[in-house]
């Protein structure tokens, strides 16, 4: 498996729509399995294909140990409100209030090719829902009011610093810190 790379905003393809997967195949699984490995070191609860820069419609989620993979997935059914503050791993240490379905019915294809029916709530309805977004082209700034989109945009071109890249490497845990043997004397 591998740690892959995730786009982050100002990157084309976060806002391209995705393509129909027409057979799970064991490359799709391979992916599937990359991105379960990226979203667990990016410490994320969700990861969509676009977010690795590919195109197929698939999106993996875990919320609460329940790894759910979710390909051409679709609402069947949504019901109620809530707004609550949400992240994105294409979009770092930017939040914002989204209003989003309390409930939604998910109808999807699973890893193994089968079909698959979720009904959730709370954070794993809106979990779903900011993927799906991702698989469509859209970000979870798309639903905050001009001023707070706006207000996010310049925090995040401030905390770019003229950064142009279009993607970001994830650091696994224990990786990246000076280890400095004096410390253990
Ligand atoms: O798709 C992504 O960018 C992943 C994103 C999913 C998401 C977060 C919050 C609400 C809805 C969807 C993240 O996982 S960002 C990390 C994060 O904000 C978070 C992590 C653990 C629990 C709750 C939120
Ligand atoms: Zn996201």
């Amino acid at each position: 498996m591998s740690l892959l790379d995730i786009y982050v905003l100002g990157a084309p393809i976060l806002r391209e729509e995705t393509k129909k997967v027409d057979e799970v195949t064991d490359e799709l699984r391979a992916l599937i399995d990359d991105m379960f490995e990226t979203m667990y070191a990016a410490k994320g609860i969700g990861l969509a294909a676009p977010q690795v820069g590919r195109t197929e419609r698939v999106t993996v989620v875990d919320v609460d140990g329940n790894p759910l993979v979710l390909i051409n997935p679709e609402i069947v059914l949504s019901e109620g409100k809530a707004r609550e503050e949400e992240g994105c791993l294409s979009i770092p240490d930017i939040y914002g209030d989204v209003d989003r379905a309390k409930h939604v019915v998910v109808r999807a294809i699973g890893r193994d090719g089968q079909p698959v029916e979720i009904d959730a709530d709370d954070l794993l309805a809106r979990c779903m829902q900011h993927e799906i977004d991702h698989l469509h082209g859209r970000l979870f700034i798309d639903h905050l009011s001009l001023v707070k989109r706006r207000a996010a945009l310049a925090k995040w071109e401030k905390l770019r610093k003229g950064d142009k890249s279009h993607t970001r490497k994830i650091v696994p845990e224990g990786v990246g810190r000076h280890h400095n043997r004096d410390e253990e004397l």
